[in-house]
């Protein structure tokens, strides 16, 4: 890795333009099969966030609360996931296991992720790998209880981020991106895609 925050690691460039173009192909393939949507929280207000999944789990959220789910809110099985982005998965995972998620994170505009835990996968051994594309995001990463120091990183097109061991449950979040500053998303906006290891 090119930085290590709180053993979060970031390896800063790991893939490079025409790599980046590729997985957005891939991934606008997905989003045609199964839309993005913008997830409602348990308290009744939508995410800023768009989501959408590919493989055998997709991360869906509704009024009775956060689950994994094998179907899309439509009622159809998620695309499978894409080589591009599983070749990624073996060269920095460190893991024996295929991923079984790879969640679809659109921020668009004002869209942020507060502060929270990954903890909705039954394995926490395994790590969850991602990948920032577009325009660049302001990471923050904290402890394992909420509060208390936290550290920032700007994650650019290219970057991705392994949370293994220690860190697997560490509060991060999304405070907010910088709109213009990546020309690969036609409209703008940032997309990060996160492979997770679920059953
Ligand atoms: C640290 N996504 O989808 S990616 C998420 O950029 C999520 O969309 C953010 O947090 C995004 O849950 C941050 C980096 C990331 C992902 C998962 C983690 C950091 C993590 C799990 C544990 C610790
Ligand atoms: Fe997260």
């Amino acid at each position: 890795p090119t930085a290590v925050l709180r053993g979060v690691q970031v390896w800063q460039g790991l893939l490079d333009r025409p790599a980046q173009e590729k997985i957005l192909q891939d991934i606008r393939a997905i989003v045609v099969a199964a839309p993005l949507f913008s997830p409602m929280t348990p308290y009744g207000k939508p995410m800023s966030v768009q989501m959408t999944s590919a493989g055998r789990f997709g991360w869906v959220s509704d009024r009775s609360g956060y689950r994994y789910s094998e179907t899309h809110p439509n009622g159809k099985v998620w695309p499978a996931i894409p080589s591009s982005v599983l070749n990624i998965w073996e060269k920095v995972s460190g893991s024996d296991r295929v991923p079984e998620c790879c969640l679809i994170n659109l921020y668009r505009d004002a869209a942020r992720m507060g502060m929270h835990q990954d903890r909705d996968e039954a394995e926490f051994r395994e790590p969850v790998v991602s990948v920032s594309l577009g325009d660049e995001g302001l990471f923050r990463v904290g402890n394992l209880t909420r509060g208390g120091k936290t550290e920032s990183i700007w994650l650019n097109s290219g970057d991705v981020v392994v949370m293994g061991g220690d860190a697997r449950l560490v509060y991060h979040g999304i405070d907010k991106t910088r709109a213009g500053s990546s020309s690969l998303l036609n409209g703008g906006g940032r997309i990060n895609l996160t492979l997770r290891v679920v059953t």
